[in-house]
């Protein structure tokens, strides 16, 4: 069997779509696939998209001969525990930092490229095999969510056109309303909302800094116009992150006005963030005039260095 998995801690909508479309393609081209994962899943599988039922095992027992796809992830420390790592077979992702480390393990197996969502990826797969025609609505609405997520509604800087011309099939495909995205995001913002903290929690990645011995506790949250949230939560933010870690950020990202509020408290992560994003804090908080992903800052910061 071909396990399709992503990373241990948390998945996100992209990491979700991937794992349970990849899975369905494969069976559909004759190999026994299952999506499968043991981690937690994030507001961005919003309570309609998990409504679809898709099917993703989270009490998938391992044999002894399954091979693993990973997707959406390329971070060999964080795999999922599931995962026997001599035995992947293919690597779909588009984070940066480990593309030497699976070139020399999977040679030709290893996609790691650099568009907004990896489920774009993954639909190319279903375009190349042949079968994007015959593909369920249900499927296509996993992916539009998906690109539309981690694309920030294509407002991101890693967007490419090749997310663009996928997301145009999918929601063609799948028939989504011309507001799709106000109606996806803001659903994601209420269930944010719902348990600040939990989402910030399950949002955070620890990250290498240039210059910082430790490591930086990332926080991020996507919602659809974050003034409301600056207004009333800056304090969950702020206990939520530094429980965490002494070293901590928040990158609230406001998708309706196409901003990154910057939220942190140690001089140090200020001094280092400020410039690099060409920021100035009124406080704990610094408004960009653009929107950043978690990605972005750390692919901006490896780039200056
Ligand atoms: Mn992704």
């Amino acid at each position: 069997m071909i396990v399709v998995t992503s990373g241990a801690r948390y998945i996100d909508i992209d990491a979700y779509a991937c794992c349970v479309t990849y899975a369905e393609l494969l069976n559909l081209l004759g190999k026994p696939a299952v999506a499968a994962s043991t981690a937690a899943w994030n507001e961005s599988i919003t309570g309609s998209l998990r409504a679809l039922n898709a099917p993703l095992r989270t009490d998938y027992i391992v044999q002894q001969d399954d091979q693993f796809i990973i997707v959406d992830l390329s971070d060999p420390t964080i795999l999922d525990p599931l995962v026997v790592e001599d035995h992947i077979i293919e690597i779909l992702d588009h984070h940066t930092t480990f593309e030497q480390y699976w070139a020399d393990k999977l040679g030709k197996n290893s996609h790691i490229e650099f568009v907004g969502a990896a489920a774009t990826l993954v639909f190319e797969k279903w375009q190349q095999a042949g079968k994007a025609e015959v593909m369920h609505k249900e499927t296509a609405e996993l992916l539009a969510a998906a690109i539309l997520d981690n694309t920030l509604n294509f407002r991101a800087s890693i967007t490419t056109n090749r997310d663009k011309a996928a997301y145009s099939f999918l929601a063609q495909h799948a028939e989504l309303p011309d507001d799709w995205a106000a109606v996806y995001f803001t659903e994601c913002q209420t269930a944010i909302l719902s348990n600040l903290s939990e989402a910030l929690r399950n949002d955070t990645k620890f990250v290498q800094i240039t210059g910082f011995d430790e490591k930086l506790c990332l926080g991020q949250i996507v919602v659809w116009d974050a003034k409301g949230v600056l207004a009333h939560e800056l304090d969950t933010i702020r206990s939520t992150l530094s429980g965490m870690d002494e070293t901590w950020m928040a990158n609230v990202v406001s998708i309706a006005d196409g901003k990154s509020y910057i939220v942190a408290q140690n001089e140090k992560v200020k001094a280092w963030i400020a410039p690099l994003l060409h920021i100035t804090f009124n406080g704990t908080v610094a408004t960009a005039d653009r929107l950043w992903l978690r990605k972005e800052i750390v692919k901006a910061d490896s780039e200056q260095s």
